[in-house]
């Protein structure tokens, strides 16, 4: 944080000590900026440098390694659309495990629903989840679900002990790949995802951006198709705090009764009490769902193909 800015890129010094900025190799020559009001939060943890702010336009920040995991004004964008997309596509989902997500956010959304009996939770780093109790409650009130377990360790290492066929949807809402996260995009661990699913159950995957990764989402679609023999889509939606403004999710369901996923089964306006638990729904409904898979031209073009 420099001048009253933070900006997803980050600070070193050269030899002389002059204070140089590079760029996050995930976006290349460019760096979304937001103007700090307060810093409330620095550490570091086992795995990554921890920062929380005030930021006067998108209120609370949290920044893991210098990049964005959420802000309070947008975060329903991801969360909500996270859980919804491939909750809303099954028929009556009962066993749900979380990868990353340390925050609670997605544990909020997935606790909507009612038919939902275990959601375990597997994030690598237990400070994230101590600071985000202190500075997002309205995030970590998903931790207080008594259908919750809590699993801190390397999701890589709990879903090759994960029981087989034990869930009906597998959430991972992962950091970017570099750091902890590097692992959780490549085949091994697709396959024990595909393992530790139902037949037909479906995976939910932080899948970047439309504008910015295309060859990165192609590597991991095409992993994807390889492994998971139901479908593979791609969907996306708008947070504009997000490196270029949007991010997708990459949908797959295993073999076994076949998953639409482009147009909800279980949609979330007919379950009871679904809308207003814990606090009303701000992004997702089932238009949104079935517009979130329609895909740009040239998107079509590159991802379709493969
Ligand atoms: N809902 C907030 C958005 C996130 S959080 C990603 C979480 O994944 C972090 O809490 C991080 O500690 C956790 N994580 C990273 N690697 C692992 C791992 N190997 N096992 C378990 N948890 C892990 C994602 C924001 C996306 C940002 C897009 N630019």
């Amino acid at each position: 944080v420099v001048s009253g800015w933070f900006s997803e890129s980050r600070l070193y010094s050269d030899k002389m000590g002059k204070l140089l900025y590079y760029n996050n190799p995930m976006w290349p020559g460019e760096a979304h900026s937001l103007k700090v009001e307060k810093i409330l939060y620095q550490g570091k943890s086992d795995y990554q440098e921890i920062l929380v702010f005030e930021s006067s336009a998108y209120g609370k920040v949290l920044a893991l390694d210098g990049i964005v995991q959420l802000t309070e004004k947008d975060e329903c964008a991801y969360q909500e659309m996270m859980a919804h997309l491939p909750l809303c596509s099954i028929p009556s989902p009962k066993t749900v495990l979380v990868v990353g997500g340390g925050d609670g956010g997605v544990l909020r959304e997935i606790s909507r629903h009612s038919s939902v009996e275990i959601i375990d939770i597997c994030e690598i780093d237990d400070l994230v989840i101590d600071v985000c109790k202190k500075f997002f409650p309205d995030l970590s009130v998903g931790f207080d679900d008594p259908r919750v377990r809590l699993h801190v360790g390397d999701a890589v290492q709990f879903l090759r002990n994960a029981p087989e066929g034990m869930y009906d949807a597998i959430i991972v809402d992962s950091s970017d790949p570099i750091g902890p996260a590097q692992q959780l995009i490549e085949k091994p661990f697709f396959e024990t995802i595909a393992k530790a699913l139902k037949p037909g159950g479906v995976l939910c995957n932080q899948a970047e951006s439309l504008w910015l990764h295309t060859h990165l989402i192609q590597d991991v679609l095409s992993v994807c198709r390889q492994t998971f023999k139901g479908s593979v889509h791609y969907a996306w939606t708008s947070v504009p705090t997000y490196p270029s403004g949007v991010i997708g999710f990459i949908l797959c369901s295993t073999d076994g009764p076949p998953i639409n996923f482009l147009s909800p089964i279980n949609p979330i306006e007919k379950q009871k009490g679904a809308l207003n638990f814990r606090r009303e729904l701000r992004f997702y409904n089932s238009e949104i769902h079935r517009a979130a898979f329609a895909l740009p031209s040239f998107a079509r073009r590159e991802l379709s193909s493969l």
